[in-house]
């Protein structure tokens, strides 16, 4: 079995939609990665006690998203040196931007590279995994490119 080199964690359940963006991205350029459902405030303990064990098992960067107050990014990024990528979910009535200024206004010193809200924020925190990842994979560079390169493809072989 492959070791799971990205961590995709959420609040809640409810954020799964969302977060299966990353997922799907990750699938695509073929990064092994897992999903779990982890709070910030409602399993405290339990996500400390998994972001210690998440490196010592080899995952290199982590995606968190949560709605609402969520903290969940910023107490990842307070327990550990990895990259750690925030997905604000816009599951609340404030449709997303209490989760947006939670997930972004981190204090100097605990940076939590902060993606938009929602799904688009979501896949962007996938491509953002493999961006960070091919530093040390020239695969994962090509296929970047690759990826870039179906995008253009696509726009401009629209007609109207
Ligand atoms: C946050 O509260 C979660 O990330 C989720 O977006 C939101 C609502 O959670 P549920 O009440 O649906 O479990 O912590």
């Amino acid at each position: 079995m492959t070791t799971p080199k990205v961590a995709i964690l959420m609040g809640s359940k409810s954020d799964a939609e969302v977060m299966k963006a990353a997922s799907k991205i990750l699938d695509d350029f073929g990064v092994a990665h897992e999903m779990r459902v982890l709070s910030a405030h409602r399993t405290p303990a339990d996500t400390q006690a998994y972001i210690a064990a998440a490196e010592d098992r080899g995952i290199e960067v982590f995606i968190a998203g949560a709605g609402f107050a969520a903290h969940l990014a910023g107490a990842v990024a307070a327990h550990s040196v990895l990259p750690v990528i925030g997905v604000p979910i816009d599951s609340s009535p404030l449709a997303g931007v209490d989760a947006l200024y939670s997930t972004v206004q981190m204090p100097g010193g605990i940076p939590v590279a902060t993606m938009t809200i929602g799904k688009s924020g979501a896949k962007n925190a996938g491509l953002f995994a493999v961006q960070i990842l091919s530093r040390k994979d020239p695969k994962l560079v090509s296929k970047l490119k690759d990826y870039r390169k179906q995008m253009r493809d696509d726009i401009l072989a629209i007609e109207l």
